[in-house]
């Protein structure tokens, strides 16, 4: 039910690197087309820090860990999107699905990958308790030893909630030379990070020393290279068309962020391509790191 790639599997077995990688993002995150070339430079950037990508998703019954480019191009738009509660469903039901940050690492933890990348973490969305959206990537990150480098918490999100929840939930929140957690495409302006980390090599041995006390996922935010400090009046905008068209659950993050790509005249979608592969590329490192 579990399908290894046979690099990955080998990789693993010999306590090499290797990054995970989720299909949400392709399939969900950015137009048509334009979400594999994202998934593909992401294992590129992977590759190049010396580590191994496991690109995770579900197709035809199995919960696949590493996908081949031909595999990836079948997650489009009409993918089921796919967090931890959904993986059984979908392998069942033989659908396409796209496996979201708890969903992968859901799927890392069935097979002791202990890196994931992302573009950014889900969270307690804007206006809780109504409605009481908190996104599955938080309790799942929380029971999973593993590492997520993104570029923090989504700023459609409530971003100072969702890092207090984070605390209660005992998740570390790294910051990569910063001290505060970053904002998805703004890097500045975050709450306060519980450590600050300075380089790849810190912030694995932080991770062994976490993992060795028991401890579960870490999330390590690196701010984005370049950094879009305009977009808040465009996120709210989208949050209202969302709310004024009765979008809600799972189909409100993709609704903004293609709302915010179309309305931007593609920068956020510059930015975030760029922002998923630099966190890729930190990610792989951080895996070389603490593979030795
Ligand atoms: N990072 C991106 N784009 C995305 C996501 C992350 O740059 O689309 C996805 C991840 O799969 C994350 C999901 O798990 O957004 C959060 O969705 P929700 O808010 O419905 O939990
Ligand atoms: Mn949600």
């Amino acid at each position: 039910m579990i399908r290894v790639a046979d690099e990955v599997r080998e990789a693993l077995a010999g306590g090499g690197a290797v990054v995970a990688l989720e299909t949400t993002l392709v399939a969900h995150g950015f137009p048509p087309g334009e979400g594999v070339e994202v998934g593909l430079e992401s294992e590129r950037r992977v590759r190049a820090a010396g580590a191994v990508p496991a690109t995770i998703g579900v197709l035809d019954g199995e919960l696949r860990i590493g996908l081949t480019e031909r595999e990836l191009r079948r997650f489009g738009a009409d993918a089921r999107k796919v967090g931890p509660r959904d993986l059984g469903a979908a392998v069942v039901q033989g659908a396409v699905g796209a496996t979201t940050v708890g969903g992968t690492l859901a799927a890392a933890r069935a097979t002791g990958i202990a890196f994931m990348a992302t573009g950014g973490l889900g969270g307690v969305h804007r206006g809780f308790p109504d409605p009481p959206d908190v996104s599955a990537d938080l309790a799942q990150l929380a029971r999973t030893p593993a590492l997520v480098v993104s570029s923090g918490v989504k700023s459609l999100l409530d971003v100072p909630a969702t890092a207090e929840l984070l605390e209660s939930l005992g998740v570390p929140v790294l910051g990569y030379g910063t001290d505060t957690l970053p904002l998805f495409y703004a890097a500045e302006g975050g709450p306060p990070v519980s450590a600050r980390v300075e380089s790849a090599d810190e912030a694995a041995r932080i991770a062994r020393a976490h993992w060795q006390i028991g401890g579960g996922g870490l999330l390590l935010g690196r701010p984005p290279d370049e950094p879009l400090d305009d977009v808040d009046p465009l996120i709210d905008a989208a949050l209202g068309a969302a709310h004024a068209q009765g979008i809600f659950g799972q189909a409100v993050t993709p609704f903004v962020l293609s709302y915010l790509h179309r309305e931007s005249g593609g920068r956020t979608q510059r930015a975030n391509k760029d922002l998923v592969a630099q966190n890729a590329r930190l990610a792989g490192e951080i895996a070389v790191s603490g593979s030795h």
